[in-house]
């Protein structure tokens, strides 16, 4: 059975919960399309985060990695395109602040999703979700986590699929923060599509 190393984030800044830990864990275990879901919840910190993706793509041996995140202020899925060379922006949760540093010093200055856009583009429209391809998954943890993640699996020469996709607020959030949101179950659905139709080599 192939696997799938399933990402998501914990609660960070104003935000108490995050949609993207709840699609994990509810996934975690389950066998979909290809793949059986491996689960980890990642914690919302710059210096650890490289070492984490390192090591589960090392012990987990996954044929395909799907990162999440969340994104306040969007309102449908955010098939994102690229990932940068660079952290900025607010703290993290261990009170770390990035100010433009570069994620790799040798690093590309971006490098793309391995992830099929158009077709999980097209797959999402079908089923009805809301969802954009983003040309840009900002500076803060996605940004980082989706570089290192590819950038990784360029060093190592492996050719699976692999990317990141943010996510709007759960109601939970919505509703305390004021921005718009989504039911959880559709955030854990199109997630659900995303990985019924990753193709697997
Ligand atoms: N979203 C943040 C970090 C953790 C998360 O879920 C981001 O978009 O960078």
């Amino acid at each position: 059975m192939k696997k799938l190393l399933l990402t998501g984030y914990e609660p960070f800044l104003k935000f108490k919960t995050n949609p993207t830990q709840a699609a994990v864990e509810s996934l975690e275990g389950k066998v979909i399309g290809d793949y059986k879901i491996i689960g980890r919840v990642y914690p919302v910190a710059f210096k650890e985060i490289n070492s984490l993706i390192e090591q589960d793509i090392e012990v987990v041996e996954p044929d395909a990695v799907l990162s999440l995140g969340l994104a306040s202020g969007i309102s449908s899925v955010h098939l994102e395109r690229i990932a940068i060379n660079t952290i900025d922006g607010r703290e993290d949760n261990t009170g770390f602040k990035p100010n433009g540093e570069k994620i790799y010093e040798n690093g590309a200055d971006g490098l793309f999703s391995k992830l099929p856009l158009k077709q999980l583009e097209t797959a999402l429209l079908n089923e009805n979700i809301p969802v954009n391809i983003s040309n840009s998954a900002g500076t803060y943890l996605c940004n980082n986590l989706m570089y290192s993640e590819l950038y990784y699996l360029q060093q190592k020469k492996l050719d699976i699929p692999a990317g990141f996709v943010h996510v709007p607020p759960s109601h939970e959030i919505g509703i305390a923060q004021r921005v718009p949101s989504w039911p959880q179950e559709d955030i854990t659905r199109a997630v659900h599509i995303i990985i019924e139709n990753l193709q697997s080599n």
